[in-house]
């Protein structure tokens, strides 16, 4: 990887692939690439929407790009209130991705999601290769996402990569639209407030990881030789498996008042409840050495340590 293209470059997991991928390999070797302008400012920065195939092609053609960081999507929740434009987007504009990225011969690493998986896939633990019937318009996008990759690498042998991310959790920006976006504004609201009202149901378990790690998981993957890949696009990979009490205990440690309710909101908790418990993601390990570092208690010293500051 030499000049990277970044879609969806103003997201929460963009913002900081771009600077992690600026340090690595140059500021100028990294176009970071979104429909919104935030962190233009930051280093090489083009408007591009990814459902316009034209846009796309010219954009990673001036920029003699080699590898596409593929970020552009619409999540989860937002996802069951637009579904055609979720279609759109994370359907047709990954097929423009891997459209360009086959016409100038770049690398693409795209990520999927725990909302591949559906109600009936085995939930805990559930493994790499299994059932696939997700019943939201997010989780069709991911799964069809996750089967065009492999086939434009077997099909064309475009060298394609990626991982099912569980829930992130970051503080540098905040999260798109997801169901999982608890886990963050529990920190935002802990050091606002004290207090944070959830959205998920006291109990409801997700696989969850820390921002540094999924950034690591990416630029390690696409790293990684390719004779050692027997999967290559949608690895499972977690770091933690969280509730909403549990994140809460483990702001108590520093901030023993910290009070945690719930207003459920019942679209979100059936997304919630259709999704893995836990995820065995050891074939990432096995193939390309995946390991998270951070765990709840190292995050939340990090996460509440990083919003005091900013907030
Ligand atoms: P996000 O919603 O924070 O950012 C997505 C970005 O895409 C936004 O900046 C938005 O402006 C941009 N975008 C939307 N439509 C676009 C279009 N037509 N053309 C160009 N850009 C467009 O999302 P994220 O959390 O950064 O997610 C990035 C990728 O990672 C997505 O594929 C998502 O499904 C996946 N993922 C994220 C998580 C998570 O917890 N954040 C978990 C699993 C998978
Ligand atoms: C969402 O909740 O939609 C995302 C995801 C797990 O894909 N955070």
């Amino acid at each position: 990887m030499k000049r990277i293209v970044v879609t969806g470059a103003a997201g929460q997991i963009g913002t900081e692939m771009v600077a992690r991928l600026r340090d690595e390999y140059g500021t100028d070797a990294v176009l970071a690439t979104d429909i919104r302008s935030a962190g233009s400012e930051l280093g090489p920065f083009a408007f591009v929407d990814v459902t316009n195939g034209e846009s796309l092609d010219a954009a990673v053609g001036r920029h003699r790009a080699d590898t596409i960081f593929h970020l552009a999507a619409v999540l989860s929740a937002v996802g069951e209130r637009r579904p055609q434009l979720t279609y759109q987007v994370n359907i047709g504009g990954l097929f423009n991705v891997l459209e360009v990225a086959r016409a100038r011969g770049c690398a693409v690493f795209t990520p999927s999601s725990i909302a591949a998986f559906g109600p009936n896939t085995p939930p805990d633990p559930t493994p790499q290769d299994t059932i696939q019937r997700p019943n939201t318009m997010y989780g069709v996008s991911k799964v069809a996402g996750e089967l065009l990759c492999d086939y434009y690498f077997t099909r064309f042998g475009l060298d394609t990569r990626g991982v099912r991310y569980p829930g992130l959790i970051s503080h540098v920006a905040e999260p798109g639209g997801g169901t999982t976006d608890y886990a963050v504004e529990i920190y935002y609201e802990a050091v606002r407030r004290n207090r944070y009202e959830c959205f998920l149901a006291e109990g409801t378990q997700l696989d969850m990881m820390y921002m540094p790690d999924a950034i690591r998981a990416a630029i390690e993957l696409m790293e990684a030789p390719a004779d050692s890949l027997a999967h290559r696009n949608a690895f499972n990979v977690t770091a933690m498996q969280l509730t909403p009490e549990k994140i809460a205990e483990s702001i108590r440690r520093r901030r023993p008042d910290f009070e945690l309710s719930y207003d459920v909101d019942p679209e979100r908790q059936a997304i919630a409840e259709s999704w893995p418990r836990r995820i065995d993601d050891s074939a990432a390990r096995t193939e390309w050495g995946w390991e998270a570092r951070y765990d709840l208690e190292a995050m939340t010293d990090e996460m509440l340590d990083e919003l005091e500051r900013k907030l």
